[in-house]
């Protein structure tokens, strides 16, 4: 390992304190009903950084009912959209004030890298809160045009309160998918974060409040999936939810809202991405391309490209430079700037891709680089290559959610159409080739919510994000998001002795 990843924050990154462990209900910082706690641990030690308020049902129930309150009688769903956006401006500038702190509470708590926190994701959430402030009122309703002696008109309605379910890969960009369309549309709501990344959100809350989002449109109620995460779900005045995680976990979101009331549901789940490279490519942007496409965020990222096809003429090239390359690939300490992938997000997890990792060798799998754990404490592990290997075998099949690439090579264009498909999942893919028609082509075929064509992770405010098949339905980011958190109503009224 380049760095020691022994707990010191390295680059003399100032350690955070942790201010904020509490639920966030109606306005305030409250113990759970019950007064039990959870330990949040820090993925480089596994040692523990706070205890913080294990929500349960009554604290859901609380939080529903303060939500549902100021939906059916507060400010926010009935001031003008403009005035939304006007307090979401200055949420967004009060996150940009705080985000060298918030980057550390996240690289603690997350193992994300610190620097990428601070120039990418905590303003990235930010430029989002902006982004959805500037739509707050530009929701329109349409005319319609109807036969007879009617006219009607649309209009455009928040859908209640929304229960978001959050993952704890990107602790901060996930709230801010969820939370920033929501309050656009003049929802109010109840954040659920993960219970391995519960800081941040409580912190988020807190600069909610400094903005001037009223007392109960906004709730964080911290906890595990099956107790606050479930009453969520369950709940009958919870009018939508919207969840990212597991396609195991989104399968009973949905029972649970079948079984309840009907709520509205938006589910982004896993992914096993394909990541093809043609021929003609610059190979050593391919590679360049393909090393971060799995291996940034540590392969802990639901698009991460974690199938590599390479066509046969660039395949012997390709796997004498990615391996070379990959070893340049720094493991350590996420506080070091110099570092390019920091611990596993907790023990669960780090088992989980060395399980994997395990099993890709018994089936037959070669391990061109890495394999195993690195350091002496922590999540550590090294990035990991196989070659040799089948579409057949479990590594190429399900989500390992952690750095650990399946290569393997093709001769055909159909070939590799055939086999990317070959999936229950279909969330992202990434193209590689100089031929604008194998692009286009390939782009049209691939069954996936978001295809990169010479690029990868290539995000913006404007681009709609969500996936096919078993990786969910609905759209986060983008316009499309608001459509998550409204209702349409038709209105009509009769017109006597028009010539129409
Ligand atoms: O996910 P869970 P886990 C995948 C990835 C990872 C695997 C397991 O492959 O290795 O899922 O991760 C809440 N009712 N992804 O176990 O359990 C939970 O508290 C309601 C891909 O952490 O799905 C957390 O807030 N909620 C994914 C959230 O669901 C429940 C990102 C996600 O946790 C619940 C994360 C329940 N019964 C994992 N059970 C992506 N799409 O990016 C749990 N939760």
């Amino acid at each position: 390992m380049a760095s020691e990843a022994n707990g010191s924050t390295g680059d003399g990154v100032k350690m955070p304190e942790i201010k904020f462990t509490k639920l966030f209900i109606n306005g305030c910082f409250v113990d759970a009903v019950s007064g039990k706690t959870f330990e949040t641990r820090d993925p480089r030690t596994g040692g523990v950084i706070a205890d913080i308020a294990a929500g349960d049902k009554e604290d859901v129930d609380l939080a529903v009912n303060a939500a549902r309150e100021a939906f059916d009688h507060g400010k926010w769903p009935r001031m003008s959209g403009f005035e939304r956006g006007r307090i979401m401006m200055k949420y967004a500038d009060l996150i940009d004030q705080h985000a060298e702190e918030l980057a550390a509470v996240e690289c603690l708590d997350a193992g994300k890298l610190f620097l990428l926190n601070k120039i990418l994701d905590v303003p990235g959430a930010s430029n989002m809160v902006r982004y959805y402030a500037g739509a707050a009122d530009k929701i329109h309703g349409e005319t319609l045009k109807m036969s007879g002696e009617f006219q009607g008109y649309t209009l455009r309605e928040p859908i209640g309160v929304v229960g978001h379910i959050i993952p704890w890969n990107f602790p901060t960009i996930m709230f801010f998918f969820k939370v920033a369309p929501a309050l656009a549309a003049g929802c109010t709501m109840i954040v659920k974060p993960a219970e391995q990344t519960p800081l941040t959100a409580l912190y988020y809350a807190h600069l909610a409040k400094q903005a001037g989002i009223p007392d109960g449109v906004l709730n964080v109620v911290t906890g595990f999936g099956h107790t606050a995460g479930a009453a969520i779900t369950a709940h009958m005045d919870v009018d939508k939810v919207s969840f990212t995680g597991s396609t195991e976990v989104g399968r009973l979101v949905m029972e649970a809202a079948a079984r309840s009331n009907l709520k509205s549901v938006s589910l982004e789940l896993g992914g096993k991405s394909p990541v093809i490279i043609f021929d003609d490519a610059d190979v050593d942007m391919a590679v360049d391309l393909a090393r971060k496409a799995i291996f940034f965020n540590k392969g802990e990222i639901c698009v991460a490209g974690s199938r590599v096809y390479v066509q046969e003429g660039i395949y012997d090239e390709f796997v004498r430079k990615i391996a070379e390359s990959s070893r340049n690939w720094i493991v350590g300490d996420p506080f070091d700037a110099h570092v390019h992938q920091g611990p596993q997000v907790d023990k669960k997890q780090f088992e989980k891709v060395l399980k994997y990792i395990d099993h890709g060798k018994r089936e037959g799998a070669t391990v061109l680089t890495g394999g195993k754990p690195c350091g002496e404490k922590g999540f550590y592990i090294e990035p990991t290559i196989f070659t040799d290997v089948k579409d057949d075998m479990l590594i190429a099949k399900d989500e390992i959610f952690g750095p650990v690439m399946s290569l393997m090579k093709f001769k055909t264009i159909e070939e590799a159409i055939e086999r990317a498909n070959n999936t229950r999942y279909g969330l992202a893919a990434g193209i590689v080739t100089k031929d604008l028609n194998i692009a286009n082509r390939v782009s049209r075929s691939i069954r996936a919510g978001i295809i990169w064509i010479n690029c990868y992770f290539a995000f913006d405010d404007d681009c709609p994000f969500g996936g096919y098949k078993m990786s969910g339905f609905g759209r986060d980011s983008g316009m499309h998001a608001l459509e998550k958190y409204l209702h349409v109503k038709s209105v009509v009224t009769p017109i006597y002795g028009s010539p129409w």
